[in-house]
């Protein structure tokens, strides 16, 4: 790529879906900045019928411009659900690439461009805070201690290499969602996250960790829940006991990679280094 091309050039047209539940101080602020920082993709936001009135505001900020899409669902379903609809109304709609990104602020549309270049040579792309040059702002001492342990317990238990694999900030190929079996995934919140790390691996997908910078939210409510951490302890425990017994989904032959770090390896190498 020459430096006047745009990674979105090779990689067609890119939807980034943005999932909302009582975001009104945060929605107008990020999809401005989406705009700003990558103005060549379209957004679609997919509302809950939020009480607070977030989906009138997406209506707004669509009507007012030909890159926002807005889908209303009736009711609070879960962050895994609101993702795979709106997956599907990109792979209906002729769209390349599909990128998560939280509407909170917490995920800046400034390491967009670097995501989207990483893709030309992977099938998913994570923005990680846990590897090299990837930072947490604003997070209290035991909520990072929460997430890092998370991440090394996934490690440890699927044997998959990925350093952020609950981490929300993703860019997928098209192709990589059609080959995952999207249809049957029913995990919420960080497992959903970790299911379709899973699934692409095991598909022998190529996963890259790009650095990132992870903002807390200044405004609005987290959605986390004590469920959400337990859903994600038991699932992630039982894929990784079905593994060990030769019937799970983590595959061996798909390598992982650092972008930016020059490292790439494998997922049993890495769990070895975890261990210690
Ligand atoms: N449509 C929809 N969006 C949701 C739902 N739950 C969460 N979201 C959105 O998903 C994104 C991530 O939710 P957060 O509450 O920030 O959860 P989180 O990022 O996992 O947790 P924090 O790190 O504490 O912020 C935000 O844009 C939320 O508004 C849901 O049930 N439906
Ligand atoms: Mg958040």
């Amino acid at each position: 790529m020459t430096s006047s091309e745009r990674p979105t050039d090779s990689l067609g047209p890119v939807a980034v879906i943005m999932p909302t539940y009582n975001e009104r101080d945060n929605l107008e602020l990020i999809v401005t900045r989406v705009r700003t920082a990558v103005p060549e993709v379209d957004i679609l936001i997919v509302d809950d019928n939020s009480p607070d009135g977030t989906g009138e505001i997406a209506d707004k900020l669509g009507a007012s411009d030909t890159r926002v899409h807005v889908m209303h669902r009736p009711g609070k379903s879960g962050l895994g659900t609101a993702y795979i609809a709106g997956f599907g109304w990109a792979l209906d709609n002729g769209y390349n690439v599909m990128v998560e990104m939280d509407a909170d602020g917490s995920h800046d549309p400034q390491d967009l461009p670097k995501m989207l270049t990483a893709l030309e040579d992977a099938d998913l792309v994570i923005g990680s805070r846990y590897v090299p040059g990837g930072t947490v702002v604003n997070w209290p001492k035991s909520r990072e201690a929460l997430s890092r342990g998370a991440n090394v317990y996934v490690r440890l238990m699927l044997g998959i290499g990925v350093h952020d694999a609950t981490g929300g900030y993703r860019a997928y190929r098209a192709q990589t969602l059609r080959g995952i079996g999207l249809a049957e995934v029913d995990s919420q919140g960080y497992c959903f996250q970790i299911d379709l790390t899973l699934r692409t691996v095991s598909n022998g997908g190529r996963v890259t960790e790009v650095p990132i910078t992870f903002t807390e939210r200044a405004r609005g409510k987290s959605k986390m829940s004590r469920a959400v951490i337990l859903e994600a302890l038991v699932r992630v425990a039982r894929w990784g006991v079905a593994k060990r017994l030769g019937r799970g989904r983590a595959a061996s032959k798909a390598g992982t990679g650092q972008a930016g770090t020059g490292q790439a390896d494998t997922g049993q190498a890495d769990t070895d280094k975890a261990a210690k």
